[in-house]
């Protein structure tokens, strides 16, 4: 399987995304897919809205102390659910719909979720740190959303000022 990147402004990824109800060899051959392409792109996550698939599925790989992401570190999340969430923090996110962009983002500080594995069985996590973030920014793909949704009205205008710029330039090359 062959999957692109959908960017910021394509509308795709505003689709509201529809659970797995089947936990098949065909499932199993995207989250894959999603994995080679997330790495290729030097992603941590990705949710599969970006890859033009809506269903609630996102991967993480949250690199460790050395910045490396061994395939035993990846998790697949099919069908979260946040049944808690507490306090608040902010990091400076970024997102492979939204190339060459950065910005302060306010999340929740812990979460803990419900999800689903490849093959069907019922999970619950509890999440801090960089993993709670990452979750969450996945979760809001899952929604339609993207990070820069969440800035306020004049760090968006700067976001689009720079955004505009840097499509402009790719272009012109
Ligand atoms: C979402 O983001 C995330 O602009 C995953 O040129 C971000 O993998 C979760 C990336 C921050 C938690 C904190 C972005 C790669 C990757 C870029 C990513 C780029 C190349 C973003
Ligand atoms: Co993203």
């Amino acid at each position: 399987m062959n999957l692109t990147i959908l960017t910021y402004p394509d509308k795709r990824l505003k689709q509201v995304s529809k659970n797995v109800t089947v936990f098949d060899e065909k499932l199993h051959k995207l989250l894959d897919a999603m994995n080679n392409v997330m790495l290729a792109s030097n992603g941590i996550g990705l949710a599969a809205i970006q890859v033009n698939f809506p269903l609630n599925i996102l991967i993480l790989n949250i690199p460790d102390s050395d910045g490396e992401q061994p395939p035993e570190n990846l998790m697949e999340i099919i069908n979260p659910v946040i049944m808690k969430k507490n306090g608040t923090t902010t990091y400076q996110e970024g997102c492979l719909s939204v190339p060459g962009f950065y910005e302060d983002v306010e999340r929740f500080d812990t979460i803990s979720i419900s999800y689903q594995d490849r093959d069907g069985n019922t999970k619950i996590l509890d999440a801090d740190n960089l993993l709670s973030i990452a979750i969450q920014h996945e979760m809001d793909h899952l929604s339609g959303k993207l990070f820069i949704e969440k800035l306020s009205y004049a760090r968006r205008k700067k976001f689009e000022k720079e955004y505009k710029r840097m499509l402009k330039e790719k272009n012109e090359r």
